[in-house]
């Protein structure tokens, strides 16, 4: 005879949810089965959300995030832990991967006399023994741009400090996303992001007009 557990998940069903929580029971087709018994949808599965009480859908061989245009990523792809990286923080003497491949294969500026120190990193790289410091130089100081990840280099400078993977409007108020340069639309409030760029916009399936 059947016995009352395997008439479970069809009376989940039926009540329009496909989750059960009891262990012994079989998921339906179509679905995964979390450790702790609950079935969730298969598109739950590496969906980089954890839908199992422990995240053991994203635990299993999921393939890497694709990064966002202008970012870089790291070697290794674990959940949960950075993945992409915008570019500068590749050899800044911070460890951002989980693999610490943003940290391999670099060769870090020594520190000139008239340098800006930027002071120790947070999680300090050891090099030759001691705790070393990245420094940037001196150009670098109220540019409007964050060389330093402590910020030290745009201290006390006026105007709002960017990010190195943004633009920075000319009136140094807003700080904006470098795919907002040259698309044709004042989003600096100065039109500073529209200056410079190509009198024509790159033809796809829409009519060219030209932009005096
Ligand atoms: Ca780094
Ligand atoms: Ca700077
Ligand atoms: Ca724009």
């Amino acid at each position: 005879m059947f016995s009352p557990h395997s008439f479970s998940p069809l009376v989940h069903l039926a009540g329009g949810s496909i989750f059960s929580n009891e262990t012994d029971v079989p998921c339906p087709f179509g679905t995964f089965k979390c450790p702790e018994g609950k079935c969730i949808p298969q598109t739950s599965v590496c969906n980089y959300q954890k839908d199992c009480d422990k995240g053991e859908d994203e635990l299993n061989h999921c393939p890497p995030p694709e990064c966002e245009p202008g970012q870089i990523s790291c070697g290794q792809y674990v959940f949960n832990k950075t993945y992409c990286i915008p570019p500068h923080y590749k050899c800044d003497m911070t460890i951002d991967c989980v693999d610490g491949t943003d940290e391999s294969d670099c060769t870090y500026r020594k520190c000139q006399q008239d340098d800006i120190r930027c002071g120790t990193p947070s999680l300090g790289v050891s090099l030759n023994g001691r705790v070393a410091e990245i420094c940037v130089p001196k150009e670098k100081r109220c540019d409007g741009y964050l060389d330093c990840r402590t910020g030290k280099d745009e201290e006390g400078c006026t105007g709002t400090a960017c990010r190195l993977d943004q633009f920075r409007c000319a009136n140094g108020v807003r700080c904006i996303d470098t795919s907002l340069k040259c698309n044709h639309k004042n989003d600096c409030g100065d039109n500073s992001d529209e200056v410079g760029c190509s009198k024509f916009r790159p033809c796809s399936s829409c009519v060219c007009w030209r932009v005096r």
